[in-house]
């Protein structure tokens, strides 16, 4: 990039640094080459960015078709409390972890590109239900193969990002396929053998669960996942819709609570593990 491009150009860039559709990126790159004096010095990088235009253009284009075709069959059922993506380069362990922490059962091989379809598994943490899939191994280029775009929408779709890597020189690659997908990587890095994986992916989710008790009754099961931080009334609006037009008080044991069945009201923050009685008007 030359030096002395332009207060416009970098505010431009930055945009398209961080514009998170195809769309947006074309928009800001198309800006970019307006900010850009037109002579020989700047040829280099005028033709650099028109080539990254037609790039996203065709990139629009694909998924056009695709989501015209349903996605070819690829657009997934949410399915629990949240969705977390595996991805990683070819044999970087994502069936291996897959299977290490979910019910499912993918082909595990050393030869490269094992898995040739989404592999969709459920992941029970303590009674949540988690969605958990793993995509085929990221390339160089990704989103030029054939169903890269359809299998990037599954991974913008997703609430976690979990890249599955033995060696650290492979995530850079993987962070820049995401990037040239403009999804921006916020979630954690894993090897296939870690035991304390489930965890890892609880606590990046950043979700609690609370239990829900009748008066006079053991807790329900299974639990009910909320947001970090949520209160009596987000747990109350998700058990019920009109539980909040008839809510009384709550009683809670557990960490959320001063003392065991302490009396409190709909904003009262929840923890981990707490025990909630609802008790309705
Ligand atoms: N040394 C080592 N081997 C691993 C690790 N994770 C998986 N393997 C082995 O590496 C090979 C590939 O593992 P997979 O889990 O199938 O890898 P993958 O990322 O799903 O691979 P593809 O689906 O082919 O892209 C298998 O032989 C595994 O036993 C790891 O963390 N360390
Ligand atoms: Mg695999």
């Amino acid at each position: 990039m030359p030096t002395n491009v332009t207060y416009e150009y970098e505010n431009a860039e930055k945009e398209y640094l961080s514009a998170s559709s195809f769309p947006d990126k074309i928009k800001c790159l198309q800006k970019m080459l307006t900010a850009v004096p037109k002579h020989k010095g700047t040829e280099n990088l005028r033709n650099d960015i028109k080539r990254r235009i037609s790039k996203y253009k065709s990139l629009v284009e694909r998924e056009k078709k695709l989501s015209k075709s349903g996605g070819r069959g690829l657009s997934i059922k949410k399915d629990g409390a949240a969705r977390i993506i595996l991805i990683g380069i070819t044999n970087s362990g994502k069936s291996t972890l897959l299977k290490n922490i979910t019910n499912a059962k993918p082909e595990i091989a050393e030869y490269d590109f094992t898995t040739k379809k989404p592999e969709i598994g459920t992941l029970d943490y303590d009674g949540i239900i988690l969605q958990v899939i793993e995509i085929p191994a990221i390339t160089k280029n990704y989103l030029e193969k054939e169903k890269g775009p359809a299998y990037m929408g599954i991974v913008r779709d997703s609430d976690l990002i979990v890249i599955v890597s033995r060696d650290k020189k492979d995530v850079d690659l993987v962070k820049k396929e995401l990037d040239d997908a403009g999804i921006k990587f916020n979630g954690i890095v894993l090897n296939s053998e870690d035991v304390k994986a489930k965890e890892k992916i609880w606590k990046k989710l950043r979700l609690v669960y609370v239990y829900t008790k009748s008066p006079g009754k053991d807790k329900d099961y299974p639990p009910i996942a909320l947001r970090k931080k949520s209160n009596v009334r987000d747990l109350a609006s998700k058990v019920h819709r009109d539980f909040i037009k008839k809510f009384d008080y709550a009683r809670v044991w557990g960490n959320g609570a001063k003392f065991d069945g302490q009396r409190v009201g709909l904003g009262h923050i929840l923890k981990e593990k707490d025990i909630v009685e609802l008790h309705l008007k």
